[in-house]
């Protein structure tokens, strides 16, 4: 056999593997449960897209284009499929939307051939990523992503740059008709389309930030109404539901992972909280609740992080990062959480709608001092130890 198609069947074989792998559970905390494997990682995109299979110009079967990471992906279930639309950066740093399927949602995930071409508007875009998808209650689905360009306004700095929000709607996830950037006063990351109407008018999420990194005076995520989403406007300011706070994991930024679900008790929101620390920005996970029918007023607040990164989940291009744009709550109330670390590969961990309105509901709130803190431990010993005594645990009291 020749060295090319020793390798070829090499590449193949490895790729074959990766993607049929089975992903099986780990012990979980009650809350939720991890899985053994990444979901999708940048050794799962398909082999075509990377080498020349051709002998005749890739005598060397050299890789012609490289992957670097597949990470901050949204998801949407559609004709009884999982579907994360990955975002995939290249070698060369550039993002790309790529969308990527499973039968189970858990493992044997694929990607379609072709990446998204997404339509540009007239003012293009350098990188495009973080798309969260909205099945709207008008019929679209929509991809709300962030659009990074050069800040032109300081010439001479290759750093200067500008987020804004991009707008794209589909039927298919094939087919994408690009809407206008949201005009904002102040550039945009990680804004969100609210599923429903509310008062007639559709309602973001955002997250109004100073610079491309710093939110600055931006206090959190922020909550609008606009009139129009073909010439989406943010006009009426923005109302923050959610505050960054001192000392808490959400004291440099926050911002809103997927779009909430919706649940007999209220609005399930995921998001991330950002903090800083002596090894740079720690980025975790964590949750809260708004009322069914006004989804802008936070009706409970889980203090802490939900997810924090584990093992090699601190390992990779950003370290100590865990990032969510994803989830799908299927019909049965299981809840698929996709999350990526590091900005490098995907995961996912399960839970339901139960538990998570249980995690919402009853876990204390941040009393935002040590001695808030030790008050409510106490609390939850003292109850124990009652009911350890009284039950069936008496020898550990
Ligand atoms: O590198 C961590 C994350 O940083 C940004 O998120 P945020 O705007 O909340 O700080 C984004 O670039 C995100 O893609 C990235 O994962």
């Amino acid at each position: 056999m020749s060295d090319f198609e020793y390798r070829k069947n090499l590449i193949w074989s490895r790729y074959e593997e990766l993607v049929s792998r089975r992903n099986l559970p780990l012990e979980g905390n009650g809350v939720y449960c991890r899985y053994a494997n990444p979901v999708i990682t940048a050794e799962m995109v398909p082999p075509f897209w990377k080498y020349d299979f051709n002998p005749e110009t890739n005598p060397y079967l050299m890789e012609r284009i490289g992957v670097n990471a597949t990470l901050n992906s949204g998801a949407i279930k559609l004709n009884g499929m999982y579907l994360l639309i990955v975002r995939v950066e290249g070698n060369d740093r550039k993002s790309f939307f790529a969308v990527a399927e499973s039968p189970n949602g858990i493992d044997n995930f694929r990607f379609w051939k072709r990446p998204i071409t997404m339509p540009d508007t007239d003012d293009l875009g350098t990188n495009i990523y973080d798309m969260r998808l909205t099945q709207h209650e008008d019929g679209y689905i929509y991809g709300l992503f962030c659009v990074e360009r050069h800040d032109d306004s300081r010439p001479g700095d290759l750093s200067a740059a500008t987020a804004t929000c991009g707008i794209a709607r589909t039927k298919d996830l094939v087919k994408w008709e690009r809407l206008p950037d949201i005009k904002s006063k102040s550039q945009q990351r990680n804004v969100v389309l609210h599923p429903e109407f509310v008062d007639g008018k559709y309602a973001l999420y955002t997250r109004p930030q100073d610079s491309f990194i710093d939110t600055g005076s931006g206090g959190g995520i922020g909550w609008t109404l606009i009139d129009d989403i073909t010439k989406a406007e943010i006009t009426r300011g923005e109302q923050i539901i959610d505050r960054r706070i001192y000392h808490t994991i959400k004291e440099v930024k926050n911002g809103e992972g997927p779009h909430p679900i919706k649940t007999p008790k209220g609005w399930l929101h995921l998001a991330h909280g950002v903090r800083n620390c002596a090894s740079g920005l720690r980025y975790v996970l964590y949750m809260y609740m708004t009322a069914l029918d006004e989804p802008w007023r936070k009706i409970a607040s889980p203090g802490g992080y939900f997810m924090a990164p584990v093992g090699e989940e601190y390992m990779g291009d950003v370290m100590n990062v865990l990032f969510s744009n994803g989830w799908i709550a299927d019909d049965d109330g299981k809840v698929f959480i996709y999350y990526a670390s590091s900005d490098t590969r995907m995961h996912v961990a399960t839970s339901t709608i139960d538990r998570l309105v249980d995690y919402c509901l009853n876990t204390p709130e941040d009393g935002l001092t040590t001695s808030a803190s030790v008050e409510t431990l106490n609390k939850l010993i003292d109850r124990n130890l009652e009911y350890m005594a009284m039950h069936e645990e008496p020898a550990l009291v």
